[in-house]
């Protein structure tokens, strides 16, 4: 329950667990576009990444909890680690 905070940057990546094919990156990435704050959200099922352009820095909490309402998981990756 802690807040996650992505300072500086509008482009958030993220780890995503528990995806296994295109349809669940398509889920994810359906989600995600829809929660406030998103401009943008591209899901690759090939690297397990998720990759958001929020409309400004801000939390990502609300991202990961609506994500994980429909059964998957998302870490933040901390920018800047390599690929
Ligand atoms: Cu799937």
């Amino acid at each position: 329950m802690s807040t996650t905070d992505v300072a500086n940057t509008a482009e958030v990546v993220f780890e995503v667990s528990g995806m296994t094919c295109g349809s669940c990156a398509a889920r994810i990435q359906e989600v995600l576009v829809d929660q406030a704050g998103v401009e943008e959200a591209a899901v690759d099922v090939a690297s397990n990444r998720a990759t958001v352009v929020l409309a400004a820095p801000g939390t990502v909490d609300g991202l990961t909890a609506a994500v994980e309402e429909i059964g998957y998981g998302l870490t933040p990756v901390p920018s800047g680690s390599p690929a």
